[in-house]
């Protein structure tokens, strides 16, 4: 199949699910083609069936706002006219699954059938999507879509009780690429930011107030308190300072390690203990799901869904938003004991296995098939 595949090239989650699953199905023989404004962060090197298409961005002086929406429209009807794809994927429902709506019907006009399947993520529905500034073009996309997945059950939920549809939603968890993995030089690695005896924790994420930063460095304090024990922060965005002056209010500038923005979490994942992800709300929770494939256990929210893959007392634990107090005490509960620890971690390990790319990746074909199978009736 030739699929264009369109998502935000960023660290998000939703950038990182559309562009490891195009290199698996690029991987599998389907001829893959990115249509986004800049190379995805997880696309690497040049591969085999992979095909990258810019959406060059105007600057005209008349804008006081870019038309991206517009200019991504037209580089899909281009796309899909001259390489003569058989379907469209979009990532993100603002704005790209109206882009492809908009794309299908100027192609429609000039004779082109092509059909489109939107994959909601979370924010383009928990936060973004249902504010009346954008909720009546988000119910229109996902009810004229081909076919709509969503990455949770309980984001599936959250679109019925938010949007006027009643629209099959295909529920297909994020899962595991074969990059994550654990290598050899962690142990090394580690003795750079942890002595002998002292754990780490650590939190990935793009440092949105919805990650609730403070409270990583909150329950961070108090395990430290009790344990010997380093945090380290990857990412980078509109809370880093507010965590910055926290940790420094908390006279913890010895203790914590902010990383910035990194290319590859594994590699900071693989040298961890425990994953901190205190979210006032995650559809899913790529990051903790992207911990738990490197044997890590994962201190999180009971929100959202979270406890769909992290499990209660195996896995890890889940603690109401914002308990800092019962998160600091199930971190000690896990990182206390080495035997406890190590029994978290294989649980964590196994149950990553669940979503393996081997087992999702056919579920996302499947509906491939069944749209083009509809298209050439
Ligand atoms: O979490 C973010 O702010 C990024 C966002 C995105 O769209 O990239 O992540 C969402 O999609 C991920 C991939 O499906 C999910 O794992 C995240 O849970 C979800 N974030 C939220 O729901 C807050």
């Amino acid at each position: 199949m030739k699929i264009g595949i369109v998502l935000y090239p960023t660290f998000g989650g939703s950038g990182v699910v559309g562009t490891e699953l195009g290199k698996a199905l690029a991987k599998k023989g389907h001829q893959i083609h990115f249509i986004t404004y800049s190379q995805p962060v997880r696309l690497g090197s040049f591969r085999e069936n992979i095909f990258y298409h810019e959406v060059a961005v105007s600057d005209y002086p008349l804008f006081e706002y870019q038309p991206y929406e517009t200019e991504l429209t037209s580089k899909m009807v281009d796309v899909v006219k001259y390489e003569q794809l058989d379907l469209l994927h979009v990532h993100y429902a603002i704005p790209h699954a109206s882009a492809a709506y908009m794309a299908k019907q100027i192609l429609k006009s000039q004779g082109i059938t092509i059909p489109y399947i939107t994959t909601l993520h979370g924010t383009d529905i928990t936060l973004v999507g249902k504010d009346p500034s954008f909720e009546p073009v988000i119910t229109f996309c996902i009810n004229e879509s081909d076919a709509v997945t969503a990455v949770s059950e309980s984001l599936k939920r959250d679109t019925y009780k938010h949007f006027n549809t009643t629209r099959e939603i295909h529920v297909i968890p994020n899962f595991i690429a074969p990059t994550i993995g654990i290598s050899n030089a962690s142990a090394e690695v580690r003795q750079k930011y942890a002595k002998d005896g002292e754990r780490i924790l650590c939190h990935v994420s793009n440092f949105r107030k919805v990650k609730r930063v403070e409270d990583v460095v909150q329950i961070f304090a108090k395990v430290n308190q009790q344990l010997p024990s380093k945090l380290i922060l990857a990412g980078d965005g509109p809370e880093r300072y507010a965590a910055e002056r926290l940790v420094r209010e908390l006279k913890l500038c010895e203790k914590v390690i902010f990383l910035g923005k990194v290319r590859d979490t594994a590699h900071v994942l693989e040298i961890s203990d425990l994953f901190l992800l205190p979210s006032e709300t995650e559809s899913f929770g790529l990051a903790a799901l992207e911990a738990m494939a490197v044997g890590v256990p994962v201190v999180s929210s009971n929100t959202g869904g979270i406890p769909e893959v992290n499990k209660h007392g195996i896995t890890g634990f889940l603690s109401d938003v914002g308990d800092i107090e019962d998160m600091a005490k199930n971190a000690l509960e896990i990182l206390t004991n080495p035997e406890t620890l190590h029994k978290f971690k294989t649980q964590a390990l196994e149950m990553s296995h669940e979503f393996d790319l081997v087992k999702i990746l056919p579920m996302y074909e499947k509906i491939y098939f069944d749209l083009i199978k509809d298209v050439s009736k």
